[in-house]
């Protein structure tokens, strides 16, 4: 018969070839897989308690509460571009609520999915309405950066910004690669907490890669991932991206709510487009709905109706700031006893970069060999660059992932 002969026949799929799983999400897939109890995921960059467990925030339960209560809210769709409310505050959290873009009303912010959506739809309007369709991303950077811009459609290219030999900034390679990038390219900048170094510029420095890419008519797009997980202070860890709005100038941002206010599932983020004129920021918008409504035609209603009303509410806001301090504070704690644990063991190598790097990870300049050993002998999942999420550490697991490290170091036997 016909239909019998059909399903037997190859599927149109049968040319497909088993893709790799993702660097990072690929690392909880294999880490969920293992039956041991005493498994620990340092993979992916996702806050854990003391305990071990996932953590929501107080101020994010208040917020629900009141949602929940509040009986003149509904679920309609919400506008292409998002929640107002939500869209006016979230760019005032990483302009500054006096900033001149704000003031002067030359911006224009979109509520997407999370920090990968509002990068993703930056990238797709600027595939179409830009005229350099080339991208630097810092050596190394966020793994996901490469194809969310290259799928938009832009070339990809890098620029130097890690030195493995001092373990910081290759300040200098920076701005080589940046001065000699094709005028008006655009720039990936990590706002703060850069993801996997924890390596960032200091004021001064910021300033010096403000002017080098002003001179060179660039344009600076800003992933900013971890606000506030950087220093513990909302304010400081936007002053890189103030330092590229007070000049006037044109800029991107993407802001992501999943680590600062722990809401990675809701997917909460905001692409902000700032530009020279309330006039070109109008156009910028109406053209901004057309290359989102196709996409996925607006955008999901609670996450952001908890974030704007944190944001938006004096009593939340500060026990929020107080949230993430508590949060930040911890890593830095897990730093030092981390590198304490190093030390007590006297493992080999300074180990100093444990405690100056910034963020939410450790980038220990172990190598993937080492890493593989780590997960095999250990249990100890984490991504083969050598990247550790210090926030996924606790008290308990600092001194099996101290062993491992020295055994890796060392060469010894499990
Ligand atoms: N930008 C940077 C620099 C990031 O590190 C991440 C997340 C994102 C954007 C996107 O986050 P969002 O879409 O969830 O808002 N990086 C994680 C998770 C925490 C991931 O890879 O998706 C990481 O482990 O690197």
């Amino acid at each position: 018969m016909e239909a019998t002969a059909s399903a037997a026949a190859a599927s149109v799929f049968d040319h497909l070839e088993q893709a790799p799983e993702d660097p990072i999400l690929g690392i909880t897939v294999a880490y969920n897989k293992d039956p041991h109890p005493g498994k620990v995921n340092l993979g992916v960059g996702a806050y854990r308690t003391e305990e071990g467990k996932p953590l929501i925030l107080n101020v994010v339960r208040r917020a629900e509460e009141r949602l929940l209560a509040d009986r003149s809210k509904n679920k309609e769709y919400l506008p292409i571009t998002g929640l107002a409310d939500f869209n006016k505050r979230s760019a005032m959290l990483i302009l500054g609520s006096d900033s001149p873009a704000v003031v002067e009303k030359r911006l224009v912010t979109a509520q997407c999915l999370s920090g990968t959506g509002s990068l993703r739809v930056g990238a797709e309007f600027l595939a179409r309405h830009y005229g350099v369709k080339l991208v630097f991303l810092p050596t190394p950077t966020w793994g996901n950066h490469f194809k969310v811009f290259m799928n938009a459609g832009l070339a990809v290219k890098t620029y130097r910004y890690y030195d493995n030999k001092t373990r910081g900034l290759d300040y200098e390679g920076m701005l080589e690669d940046i001065g000699a990038a094709p005028s008006g390219s655009v720039i990936l900048l990590h706002a703060c907490a850069h993801n996997p170094t924890g390596v960032d510029p200091t004021p001064q420095q910021w300033e010096g890669i403000r002017q080098a890419i002003r001179n060179r008519g660039h344009l600076p797009f800003f992933d900013s991932a971890y606000q506030g997980f950087a220093s513990g202070s909302l304010d400081k860890d936007a002053l890189a991206v103030r330092t590229f709005v007070a000049d006037g100038g044109e800029c991107f941002i993407a802001q992501s709510f999943a680590k600062n206010m722990g809401l990675y599932g809701e997917r909460v983020g905001a692409l902000s487009i700032v530009s020279k004129s309330s006039g070109v920021a109008t156009r910028v918008e109406s053209q901004l709905k057309l290359v989102i409504r196709p996409m996925y035609s607006n955008p999901p209603i609670h996450g952001a109706s908890i974030v704007a009303l944190v944001l938006g509410d004096g009593d939340l806001f500060s026990e929020w700031t107080v949230e993430l301090k508590g949060m930040a504070d911890r890593i830095i704690s897990m730093r030092h006893k981390l590198y304490d644990a190093l030390r007590a063991r006297g493992t080999p190598g300074d180990w100093t970069h444990i405690l100056k790097q910034i963020g939410m990870f450790s980038f220990t300049g172990l190598n993937k060999e080492q890493v593989q050993f780590m997960t095999r002998e250990y249990r100890i999942y984490m991504t083969l660059d050598g990247r550790i999420s210090m926030a996924g550490l606790s008290l308990k697991t600092v001194p099996l992932l101290a062993d491992a490290i020295h055994a890796a170091v060392t060469g010894a036997k499990a």
